[in-house]
Order: C-alpha cells, then structure tokens, then sequence
C-alpha cells in the first residue's frame, strides 16, 4: 500500500531522551495500526526513530501478549511473579484500604513513593505527584538516582541548571563542547545532524571513545573522576594566552579572584598527570574553546561520580572564565525544563495539596528503608523499575521481599520488580492517551496524541491515581480536573496562540520563531544575581566555598573502575526484553582495555566476573581501546531476571554511594574486582 492509503496520527516520543522525536502511527483503513514510524516533519529526527524504538514500539510495546492487561493480585511467594486478575474496583478499594491503615497507624510516611521518568510526558509523568501530595508519601527523590549532583552543583554557579542554551545558537558556534555526555546514545539524532550541521569544532570530554567522540574534531580521553582538574587546566591555558575575559567577570562573575590561584597553579603538566592527557590535546581543546563562541553541554554520565557537583562547578567556572556567555552561539546547558520556555508545569503536581513539608529521602538510602519496618511499610513505584535501575540491587531484593511491605506497581509490562508485588495495575503508554511533551533540549512544545486504544483494562497514569484517589475517599478538585483542562492550562502559557489541536497537526512547535540568547539580560538566580564561581550558599550547605580542581585517584590496587552508561540498544531498562531488541544488544559483555587484559590474561569471549562488597556479575571480556586502562565498561539497562547466571545486572555491584552533592547516585564511580572464570 502506499502511504496516503494510511490513516497518518502524528505524536511524540516521551521517553527520557534529548531527541523527543516525531512520531507517526500508520493506521490501516479499519483502524488497526500498520506501523509505528518516524514524522518526517519533525526537526530533530527528520523521519527515523532511533533503533530501539523502532523495534519496540512495533514489538513489545504494542504486543498484547507481553503488555500488562488487567490489574492483578499476588497469589504467590514474592519474587515469583504469581498473580490472579482481579477488577479494578476490588484493586483499587484493596489497594485504598490498606493506605488509608498505613496512614492512620503508623503515618503516611512510611509509604515510599518511587517514580522517575517511564514516560516524561506532562500528565502522566505529574498529575500522579497530586495523590502522594495528599497522601504525605515519602518521596523517594526521583534526581537522586540520575543527575541530582548537576542541579545542585550548576544551581550554585547560575541560579538555576534548567535553562541551558537554546540549540538553535549552534549555527553561531565555533565551537561545541560536548563534556561527559554520549550523544550517540542518548540523543542519537543530535549526533547525527545537530553536531555535524552546526559546523562548529566538536570537542568531546568522555573516559570513552563512544561513536560522537570517535566522530568529534578532538576527543580528550581522560580518567574517569578526573573533570574537576581537566576544567582548571583549561582555564589556565586560557589565561596563559589572554583568552580571559577579564571585562565578562567584572561585570557578572563573583569570586573569580578566590580561584585564579589555582587556576595559575593548573599547568599543563599537572592537569596532564591528573587527567592521564596529552599536554598538547588540552592546549588544543581549551584555545578552541576559549576563543568560542563556545556551547558547553554538560552530560549527565559526568556528574556520576564522587565529586560530581564539584566537577560542574568547575566546568562552569570555566564557562564563566571565558565569557561564552550572552551573545549568539555562546551559552552552557544541562537540560531545558518547561520554564526555558516560560512554561509553567508545576501545577501538574498540585504541591498546594500537601499540608505539610513532605519527607523525601535519596534513591542511595531506598534499600536501607525498605530493609527497615520502622522506615517502610509500603511502595508504590510507578514510571521507575527500580531492582533493574536502581543501586544495591542484592539489598533492594531483601528488602522487597519483605513479607509486612505492601508493594503496589504501576506498569507496562511484569518486570523484575513486580514480580515482587502484591499488586500491580496496568498502564496505558504515551501512545495510548492525550498528552503534552515539553523536550528537555529543544525550546519546544510536542503534542501526545493518543493514536491507539490501550491494551486490555490498561489506563493511562492519571487515571489509575484519579480512581485511587477516590477509592482513599478524597473530594479535592485537583483530582477531578480533566487532561484536556490541564493541556489547555499549559498551552495557553507558551508564548504563540496554540491550540492543542493545532499541536497535533503540527506535532512539534518552536516556542519562539528567534533564537534566544541564553543569559541576554545577564541577570542570574543566585544570591548576588551574579555568576557564583565562590558560594556562600555552597559554603553554607558544608561544601567548599569555590570549585576545587579535583581529580579522583586511581582505583584501589586490584580493582577496576565501572562506567555503566546509556548504550543505544535500551532505554535504561526498556526494551531489553524485546526479542528484537536482544537481538541487537552484545548481551552481558564487559569491555577491558588490552593493557589490562594482557596482565589479566584476557581475551576476546573470556568469561570473567566482577565482584565487590555488594555482590558479583558474570560477564564476556571483550577488548576495546574505547576504554582507558584501569576502567571497565559495562552497559546498564540489562534485566536481572534475564541474566542466566547471574540473575542480576550492574547495579548489584553498586553500592549506592553518593555524589558530594544532591545525595545523588556515583555510578560510575563503581570500583570492582575482576578475576576469570569458567
Ligand atoms: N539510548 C539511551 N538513551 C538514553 C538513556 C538510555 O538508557 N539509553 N537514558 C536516558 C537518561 S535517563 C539519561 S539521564 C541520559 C543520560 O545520557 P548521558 O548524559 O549521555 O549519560 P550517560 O550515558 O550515563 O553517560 C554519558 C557519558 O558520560 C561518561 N562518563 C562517565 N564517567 C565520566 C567522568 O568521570 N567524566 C566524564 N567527562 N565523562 C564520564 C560515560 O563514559 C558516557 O559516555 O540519557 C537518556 N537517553
Ligand atoms: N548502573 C547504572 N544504573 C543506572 C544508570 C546508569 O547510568 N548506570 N542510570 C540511572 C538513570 S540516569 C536513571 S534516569 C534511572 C532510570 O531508571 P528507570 O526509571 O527504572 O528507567 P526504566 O528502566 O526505563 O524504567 C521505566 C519503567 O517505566 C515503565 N513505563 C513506561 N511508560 C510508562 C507509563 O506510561 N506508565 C507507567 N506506570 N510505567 C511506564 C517502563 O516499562 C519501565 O519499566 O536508572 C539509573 N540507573
Ligand atoms: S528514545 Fe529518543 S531517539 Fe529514540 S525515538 Fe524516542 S526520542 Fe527518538
Ligand atoms: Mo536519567
């Protein structure tokens, strides 16, 4: 058939990715959906999904043998995964009652509400916050398991690490600096036609040579942990040749003269023995830069170590040093919230439902709580599949298969942690309702358009918590304001007349026809309204007052260290249990510098293991150059359960450790021994 003889519906992926690309459903004559593919109208993915995606999003996603259909109650030991289908009704009044015990018995917080960003949509990704804000929940703080340490760290030096650069600016760019983030990975069409059509000098900072730093004009390979030194010794070469820009910190930048000590004492040599570089490729990297206009976009994968915050107040000082700041093709970025675009989605949240200050704990802590009564006597996880993502994965384990913990989950699909449920109630996915998606790079809006019915009894997440909530017995108006209330609430916010109808032919909008200027005002959210290179707020959080120019040491004698970042084949742990998928990924491989599997004794297929205080993984040697001697790479987003061996996958080596700042996850700061097997 050709294309006109399908019913076309435009939408938008709402997974956690830079990238949130068009998507059109195909839908055949009667209403059944062809294929899932990519818009070609849309500006960042120009007509193709990602692999992953196009393989899931016509396989497991949308398979209704393998998607959850009805609610279901545990008839089985936990762990086991038995259930029985029960109604909604009976899962919802079962579910309300045993709250609504929790709460009057022992206090609401000893619920602990686990959620991160299965789909990143502005509904379904918030409206449920409204119940855990009425219900005084524990919020298990979603950042902390993913880039707390940036915001904090980035908040201190500019008032607010939401509001990066807008990636229009890169066609004024000499110069994009790309530190501790894989786009080839995680924005797989950044990579391939932001990057390269910007024309601007691509420098990557990563302790690996992934596709966009093998693609880059210069790649700078240092060691893991090392950012901290890499950001000082860059500043001093700047200031070595007069790049600067002593005009800039004069008139926005408080606390230069506290660092610039340091900053002189950075030689090339120094931050060569730290950084394990090339003296020259630094020179190189930092005139680049220096000279800009220069984007500097920091990653996520580089705040994941022990003085990750650190590492970005570093980077930003670097930033700040230069003056790419305020004019066009200059700027820094972590990510863009709603608010880059004068957008407000708090609301979504109803926070003004919560009486009183809700208690919040870090993902590191969540095993210790769920191993203590005291601390927990039920989680809801919803969005989040935490014995695949989260630390500790041995502990974790114990802890869910606590027999007094009332466990209730909210899913696509059973999962390795549902198996550990009482309940667990299906949920519809973003191409299964209405919705909006505010990208967390570009400086637009994307219509959510429901292009299928829901499989089964399955409902979106809005609904699931509507029903809960009533079933708990709460009258607040906030629960019965309808998705369509809310989109209009949100659209009539953006700053053209735009219908939610109008969205969904278009798909994706640009907030502003003109490219902005990041910092145009030069006025920042910090408490001087300045740039804060020294942070009397830093200083009174028990962090020194001024970045420092860390790098971490090698790990112990006989240990490695473990990157376990983004791979392009899953989304954290989605996918990976699409056949289609698996197909694609490598399997349980481990990839070891040649350096360190000679003294090892390591080949290509050997089987080895890693090993720490927190449990052990099975894992293929495989030996690469992308990685440097002493760090090991080993992909996250396996499922434990599917791991033969093992029954486990990365996280049970991690310890849960956190970063100095923001009680954030330093996954890659994971140290390990490895020894052959077999
Ligand atoms: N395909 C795919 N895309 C994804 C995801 C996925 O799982 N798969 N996950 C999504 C999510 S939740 C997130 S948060 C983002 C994350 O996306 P990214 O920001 O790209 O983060 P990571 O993949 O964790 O790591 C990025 C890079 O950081 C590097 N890194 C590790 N340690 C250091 C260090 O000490 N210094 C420096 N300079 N670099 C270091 C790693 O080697 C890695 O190449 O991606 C999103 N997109
Ligand atoms: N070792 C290691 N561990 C890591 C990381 C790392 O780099 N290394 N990265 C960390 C990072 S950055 C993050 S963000 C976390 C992410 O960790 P998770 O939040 O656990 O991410 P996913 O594995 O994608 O799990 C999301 C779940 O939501 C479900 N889902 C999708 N759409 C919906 C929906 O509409 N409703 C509901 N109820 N469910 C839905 C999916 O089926 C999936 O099981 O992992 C962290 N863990
Ligand atoms: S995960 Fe990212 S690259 Fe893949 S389809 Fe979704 S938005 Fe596009
Ligand atoms: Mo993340």
């Amino acid at each position: 058939m050709a294309r006109e003889d399908f019913i076309e519906i435009k939408t938008t992926c709402t997974r956690d990715c830079y990238d949130s690309c068009g998507i059109t459903v195909l839908k055949n004559q009667d209403g059944s959906v062809h294929r899932v593919v990519g818009d070609h109208d849309h500006a960042v993915s120009r007509g193709s999904l990602c692999g992953k995606c196009a393989l899931a999003y016509n396989g497991v996603w949308r398979d209704p043998d393998v998607r959850l259909k009805t609610p279901l109650k545990r008839v089985g030991p936990k762990g086991e995964g038995r259930f029985e289908p029960v109604s909604w009704d009976e899962a919802f009044a079962d579910i309300a009652g045993q709250l609504n015990d929790i709460a009057a018995s022992k206090g609401a917080d000893r619920i602990l509400n686990t959620h991160y960003t299965g789909t990143c949509s502005t509904i379904a990704g918030h409206f449920p916050d409204r119940f855990f804000n009425r219900l005084g929940a524990t919020e298990v703080d979603p950042d902390t398991v993913c880039n707390n340490a940036g915001h904090v760290g980035l908040t201190y030096v500019i008032g607010n690490s939401a509001h990066g650069f807008d990636p229009a600016t890169a066609k004024d760019a000499d110069c994009i600096l790309v530190w501790g983030a894989n786009p080839s990975a995680s924005a797989p069409h950044f990579h391939k036609h932001w990057l390269p059509d910007s024309g601007a000098q691509v420098i990557v900072v990563d302790p690996i040579a992934h596709e966009t730093a093998k693609d880059a004009d210069l790649h700078l390979q240092l060691n893991p942990g090392s950012d901290g030194a890499l950001a000082f010794g860059m500043a001093h070469v700047a200031l070595m040749n007069g790049l600067v820009d002593h005009a800039f910190i004069e008139a926005n930048v408080v606390g230069w003269d506290e660092v610039a000590d340091a900053v002189e004492a950075a030689t090339l040599e120094r931050t060569a023995g730290l950084t394990g570089l090339a003296p020259e490729l630094i020179e190189r990297a930092a005139l680049a830069y220096a000279k800009g206009p220069s984007l500097m976009w920091l990653g996520q994968g580089m705040q994941r170590q022990k003085m990750g915050g650190n590492a970005f107040r570093a980077c930003a000082m670097l930033w700040a040093a230069t003056g790419n700041a305020g004019k066009p093709g200059a700027g820094i970025s972590f990510l863009n919230g709603a608010g880059a675009r004068g957008v407000k989605t708090g609301f979504v949240s109803a926070p003004q439902l919560a009486t009183s200050r809700r208690p919040a704990i870090s993902h590191m802590d969540l095993a210790d709580a769920l191993l203590d009564a005291a601390q927990s006597s039920a989680i809801i996880c919803w969005n989040n599949n935490i014995m695949a993502s989260s630390p500790e994965q041995n502990r974790l384990r114990e802890g869910l298969a606590r027999e007094d913990l009332f466990t209730v989950c909210i899913e696509l699909f059973e999962t390795d942690t549902t198996a550990y449920a009482d309940y667990v109630l299906p949920a519809a996915s973003f191409l299964e309702a209405d919705d909006l998606m505010f990208p967390y790079f570009n400086y637009t809006v994307s219509a959510v358009a429901k292009a299928i019915e829901p499989p089964g009894e399955a409902r979106p997440n809005q609904d699931i918590f509507r029903g809960l909530a009533r079933a708990m017995g709460y009258n607040d108006p906030e629960f019965a304001e309808t998705d369509r209330e809310i989109i209009d609430r949100v659209l009539d916010q953006v700053a053209k007349p735009l219908s939610f109808e109008d969205l969904k032919q278009a798909g994706t909008v640009r907030v502003y026809d003109e490219t902005q200027i990041q910092f145009a005002d030069m006025t920042f959210q910090t408490p001087s309204g300045k740039i804060e290179i020294a942070s009397a707020r830093a200083e009174a959080d028990g962090h020194s007052r001024v970045p420092l120019p860390h790098a971490d040491g090698a790990a112990d004698a006989g240990r490695y260290r473990v990157l376990s970042p983004a791979t392009k084949w899953t989304m954290n742990s989605s996918y990976a249990n699409d056949p289609k998928v698996r197909e694609q990924m490598e399997g349980a491989v481990c990839f070891i510098h040649p350096q360190d599997a000679t003294t090892d004794g390591i080949a290509d297929g050997t089987p080895i293991e890693l090993a720490n205080d927190q449990g052990k993984l099975a894992l293929t040697a495989k030996i690469t150059t992308d990685v440097t001697p002493g760090s090991l790479l080993v992909y996250k987003g396996q499922w434990p359960s599917l791991h033969e061996q093992s029954s486990a996958n990365i996280n049970v080596l991690n310890p849960g450790d956190k970063t100095d700042m923001g009680e954030s996850c330093c996954v890659h700061g994971v140290e390990a021994e490895l020894r052959v097997i077999g």
